[in-house]
């Protein structure tokens, strides 16, 4: 008897976390422009610091289907990746690498890969503990220049 009790309270106490984490979660979608070939639908997020947050890429809907991939950065780093992004256009490992350039690894803090027309993929991960503006960016080279926007992390 006293056995079951305790499996009960621990049963109730991994609900109630599971609930507060749900709460906590931050759902995000985000899909190409649909009038924009080169931009995303939204150009401002907001998330909590430290919140979880589930992003989905999906490349659904655009006048101009074309690849397209989602990178969030650190602040102060959208010039110096794109810059590597662009210069992948002459790597012939670029389409495998999801343009993601190898030197930009320690800048960037979540993404996903090159995501093809019609599909989607969807991330999870930690928001920055740190409450300042990301910028975020499309990595296929010549994307970046207009296909960016900024995740506001909130305190
Ligand atoms: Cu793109």
């Amino acid at each position: 008897m006293k056995h079951t009790c305790l499996r009960l309270a621990l049963l109730a106490t991994f609900c109630l976390s599971a609930s507060a984490q749900d709460a906590d979660l931050a759902t995000i979608e985000i899909k190409p422009h649909a009038q924009n070939p080169l931009g995303y639908d939204q150009t401002e997020l907001t998330v909590k610091a430290g919140q979880k947050v589930k992003l989905t890429l999906n490349n659904t809907g655009s006048i101009a289907p074309q690849p397209h991939n989602f990178l969030l950065l650190k602040p102060g780093k959208l010039d110096a990746v794109g810059a590597l992004a662009n210069a992948m256009l002459a790597d012939p490992q670029g389409m495998a690498k999801s343009y993601i350039p190898d030197a930009a690894k320690p800048d960037i803090l979540a993404h996903t890969k090159l995501v093809q027309p019609n599909q989607s993929e969807t991330i999870e991960f930690t928001a920055p503990a740190e409450a300042g503006d990301y910028p975020y960016i499309c990595t296929f080279p010549g994307h970046w220049l207009l296909m960016r926007g900024v995740m506001h992390v909130t305190q």
